[in-house]
């Protein structure tokens, strides 16, 4: 069976590159990855964005007395304190200037309930609501999903281990992503965790080549796609081979 290849383009928005609320080390490097990778003929492209009300529960300053970085109990689950970060509609939220999104097939919010946090693209991360992601790639028959982005520790480490229990096949393109690192290492034990989940760590000049040796063009194979997608494929009726066998008489 042929594999289906989703690119899912993790969080970046304003805050969390460098200067940005909640700026990523060196996040600003994975943005001409991201433009690259999208000239690739993925199947379907995602982009996700950190998407909270103003009184999200994951705010440090709307717990009194409270600072980034501590960790709180939210509705039950172990919540860490962030600084305000991409509030719905602010230039904070906004993607990065500098990134493509003229190839993005498909947007998705998370965190926007203000009881519960969304590391993970798929679920929140109670496990309690989905964000629509799995449907809408199960709709379009995605078999693998390549994921990069921000940060590798939280929002791609999440979605890299919802993907694989969602069962799909998972590639994390390492230099594609950056990492908070609020603990020092952090980010090797989220790739370690990645792996033993059986996500296969790879590179973007990895991806690269492997599209390319699938064959065609990168242009091509686009083409090819588009075209596909407007023939409408109909059974023959009876009129129509009845019209096809008078037709081979004449
Ligand atoms: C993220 C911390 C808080 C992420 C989102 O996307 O990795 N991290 N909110
Ligand atoms: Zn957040």
């Amino acid at each position: 069976m042929k594999n289906v290849r989703a690119l899912v383009l993790v969080d970046l928005q304003n805050d969390f590159l460098p200067g940005g609320a909640l700026g990523v080390p060196d996040g600003d490097a994975v943005i001409p990855i991201a433009n690259k990778l999208q000239r690739l003929p993925f199947d379907v492209i995602v982009a996700t964005q950190d998407w909270h009300p103003r009184d999200h529960g994951s705010f440090a300053p709307n717990h009194r007395g409270r600072t980034p970085g501590e960790i709180v109990n939210l509705n039950g689950l172990r919540q860490v304190l962030w600084p305000v970060h991409c509030v719905q509609n602010t230039r904070g939220a906004e993607f990065a200037p500098a990134l493509d999104v003229s190839r993005v097939d498909r947007i998705i919010h998370k965190g926007t309930d203000p009881w519960i946090d969304s590391y993970s693209t798929f679920f929140d991360n109670g496990h309690r609501k989905s964000t629509g992601l799995e449907r809408y790639l199960k709709s379009r028959g995605v078999t693998d999903v390549y994921l990069m982005g921000l940060a590798t520790d939280y929002c791609v480490k999440f979605s890299a281990l919802d993907a694989r229990l969602l069962g799909f096949n998972v590639h994390v393109i390492e230099d594609g992503c950056r990492g908070i690192n609020l603990r020092h290492g952090d980010v090797d034990t989220a790739l370690e965790q990645m792996r033993r989940a059986g996500a296969e760590i790879t590179r973007s000049t990895r991806v690269l080549s492997t599209f390319k040796a699938a064959g065609l063009k990168p242009a091509v194979r686009r083409a090819v796609r588009r075209a596909r997608r407007k023939v409408v494929i109909t059974k023959p009726t009876k009129i129509h081979l009845r019209r096809k066998k008078a037709a081979s008489k004449r």
